[in-house]
């Protein structure tokens, strides 16, 4: 069974491609997380040299500060990517954005992020019908107040990820703007999403700031993108959990496993130290009895433990 995630959420998923969630912060995490990025910002403008007035969008974003960084785990976020991605996962990347309000001279219909489909040329080739698979999915933690008419925010359009490649080519000339949806929701909300969704953000026309943080899960045989190793110094002082999300194995000792010689085994892939996957046992202790439902929310036909054999082995005869 799911952790968390319930049937229609996956429905939702599976159809939509997004699943809001509003609220999830409280307002004084969401005050404690905004002060947090108006720190990373100012740090970050002052060592590039970058003006007041300039957007931003820090990749690795997450790792500047501890209060962002706590996004990465959050149990009750995380057992619903655990039920959609399942538990070999780790973090491909994380972008804190911030979209500064409009200047007088800045085009009012000028989209400050214009649309795409998250590596569309990337992934391409990994299914076979050419819609796009769910490798990476998104945590957008939306920090500030996305329901503030004239704020910048995130469009969707949903079902978008099923596209054959000739819709996701042509789709200018006959998209219906009533199948746009503007993600207009509260400081503290997130949006549980396939970022193979089209997807774009409108400019922000408020005298606020736009922060949002953008935290990608990715399989662990999958490498990151925003960062190709954390900081030791980072790893050594988190969870084992947020160790494992932090891209590190537990037992660094054996990365092709315990028995090298005949049966190399990359601990990214095939773990044979379960201590390597701490997530596994985090998400089992907290699923719902029977069998675990995790994996794009359609579960799998078995789960294996320390000792697990193959058990069917009978050559089926005529
Ligand atoms: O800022 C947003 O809402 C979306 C960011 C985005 O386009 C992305 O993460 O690919």
């Amino acid at each position: 069974m799911a952790i968390l995630m319930t049937d229609q959420q996956k429905d939702e998923l599976n159809d939509r491609g997004f699943i809001i969630l509003e609220n999830v912060l409280a307002a004084d995490e969401v005050d404690t997380i905004s002060q947090a990025i108006d720190e990373v910002v100012a740090r970050v403008r002052e060592a590039r040299d970058l003006p007041d007035n300039v957007a931003l969008g820090i990749r690795n974003g997450l790792v500047y500060h501890d209060e962002i960084l706590n996004l990465l785990d959050r149990p009750d976020i995380l057992s619903m990517v655990v039920d959609v991605m399942g538990w070999n996962i780790h973090n491909r990347d994380s972008i804190v954005i911030v979209t500064m309000p409009q200047g007088p001279d800045d085009d009012p219909d000028q989209m400050p992020l214009g649309w795409h489909f998250d590596y569309e040329e990337e992934f391409a080739g990994s299914t076979v019908d050419g819609t796009m698979p769910i490798i990476d999915f998104k945590v957008g933690w939306y920090i500030s107040d996305h329901s503030e008419p004239g704020h910048s925010t995130t469009l969707v359009v949903p079902g978008s990820y099923k596209w054959t490649p000739r819709q996701r080519a042509t789709w200018e000339q006959w998209i219906d703007p009533d199948d746009i949806v503007s993600i207009d929701v509260p400081a503290g909300s997130a949006m549980l999403w396939r970022p193979t969704l089209l997807h774009g953000v409108t400019p922000n026309l408020t005298q606020n700031i736009r922060k949002t943080v953008q935290v990608s899960y990715t399989p662990r045989w999958i490498r990151p993108s925003g960062h190709i190793e954390q900081d030791p110094d980072l790893i050594a002082r988190s969870s084992p959990v947020r160790r494992q999300l932090l891209g590190a194995m537990g037992n660094l000792m054996n990365p092709l496993g315990k028995d090298v010689a005949n049966n190399p085994n990359s601990q990214y892939w095939f773990t044979d130290d379960w201590d390597n996957v701490p997530l596994k046992a985090w998400a089992e202790q907290r699923a719902a009895p029977g069998p675990p439902d995790w994996g794009t929310g359609h579960g799998v036909s078995h789960t294996k433990g320390p000792g697990f054999k193959f058990t069917q082995r009978t050559v089926p005869r005529k």
